[in-house]
């Protein structure tokens, strides 16, 4: 049989299988088959080198056309079958479009991401930079840089997750504040950050104590800050977070890392000051710690106590949340328990 018979042959065999085809993975294979660089197409083109000069492009010619045509027939067929497989599935998927939708679930934040939030836009509306850090941390920021002392109880290994000797889940979102102090340029004006985020700290849970719970510290440095400005700013998140009836009252206290250091108590929400078992028969919660930062704390981080200092405070979202709410276990915040969680829904 000579080139042209066998080409002829090959066409009509080829239109032929593709016709038949009803299914669209199989036209690829077809393709391949039929085109490809093993198929008899490529196959009798090689063959043309035996041919005569004169009869080479006839043949050359007519085996081109012939795959054009089966390219060709290929294309249509598949976009016969793509079509032919769309109308199945439009004719398929039709829907009812009265049918009642299904309700969605709305999702909010937690409630103690609530009490952050709300934290976060009191202090950005003051001008406060929000630096969040990460929550494993070197053991020289987290104790060292705060004036904690390698003998200091809370570096006692019961109190603290250790990663690696030198590092640990952090114990207080303080060493993000060390890393902004240490990098403050004090010529564009005073730092002013607070930073918010989870703390972790190797307690045995109960009512009052997770493992892991969360933080916000604040911090201000730059020259004559002094406590009068502390105590404003701790009135201010006092009367944001718990209504603004309520006093602010500051009892000397002590924490390594501040000097003086001050303990922060609000007017009992409950009995607004009168006395009762929320807070104990005092009028007072304790919410929160604070102080002026210690010297060693700056000198630490480069920074000249002798020109610059100011205040710094810490808070718990959690037991903020608890008090605001009345939550008696801490744990209930982290069962993730719908139920729970959703009474604090603001959306009403
Ligand atoms: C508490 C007490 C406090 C600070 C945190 C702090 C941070 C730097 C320098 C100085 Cl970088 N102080 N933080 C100061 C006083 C108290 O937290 O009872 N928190 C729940």
């Amino acid at each position: 049989m000579g080139l042209r018979e066998k080409l002829e042959e090959l066409r009509q065999q080829g239109i032929q299988e593709i016709n038949k085809t009803e299914d669209l993975n199989k036209v690829n294979d077809i393709r391949v088959k039929m085109l490809g660089k093993k198929g008899p197409l490529t196959a009798v083109l090689r063959g043309m080198k035996d041919l005569s000069k004169e009869e080479r492009p006839k043949v050359g010619k007519f085996a081109n056309e012939i795959r054009d045509e089966l390219t060709k027939a290929i294309e249509d067929k598949k976009a016969e079958l793509t079509a032919a497989r769309l109308n199945e599935k439009l004719a398929e998927e039709t829907i009812d479009v009265t049918l009642p939708g299904k309700p969605t679930v709305q999702g909010q934040p937690h409630v103690i991401q609530q009490i952050i939030d709300q934290l976060v836009d009191l202090f950005v509306g003051m001008g406060y930079e929000v630096a969040v850090g990460d929550e494993v941390e070197q053991e020289e920021y987290n104790f060292e840089r705060l004036n904690l002392p390698k003998d200091h109880p809370a570096r006692d290994m019961q109190d603290t997750f250790y990663v690696t000797p030198s590092v640990l889940m952090r114990t207080q979102t303080s060493p993000m504040q060390a890393r902004m102090m240490e990098k403050h340029d004090f010529s564009k004006g005073p730092l002013k950050m607070i930073s918010p985020g989870k703390v972790y700290r190797r307690d045995t849970d109960d009512a009052t104590h997770s493992h892991q719970f969360h933080q916000v510290e604040g911090l201000v440095l730059g020259e004559h800050i002094t406590m009068a400005d502390l105590k404003g700013t701790l009135e201010v998140v006092a009367k944001t977070l718990f209504g603004d009836q309520l006093e602010v009252r500051l009892r000397p206290s002590y924490f390594p890392f501040t000097e003086p250091s001050v303990e922060a108590d609000i007017t009992c929400f409950s009995c607004l000051g009168k006395g009762c078992a929320i807070c104990k028969h005092t009028g007072w919660l304790e919410v929160l710690g604070a102080g002026m930062v210690h010297p060693n704390v700056l000198k630490m981080s480069g920074v000249d106590p002798d020109v610059y200092g100011g205040f710094a405070f810490g808070l718990g979202p959690d037991r903020f949340a608890m008090i605001k709410y009345g939550v008696e276990d801490i744990r209930d915040f982290y069962q993730n328990d719908v139920r729970f969680l959703n009474q604090f829904n603001q959306k009403g």
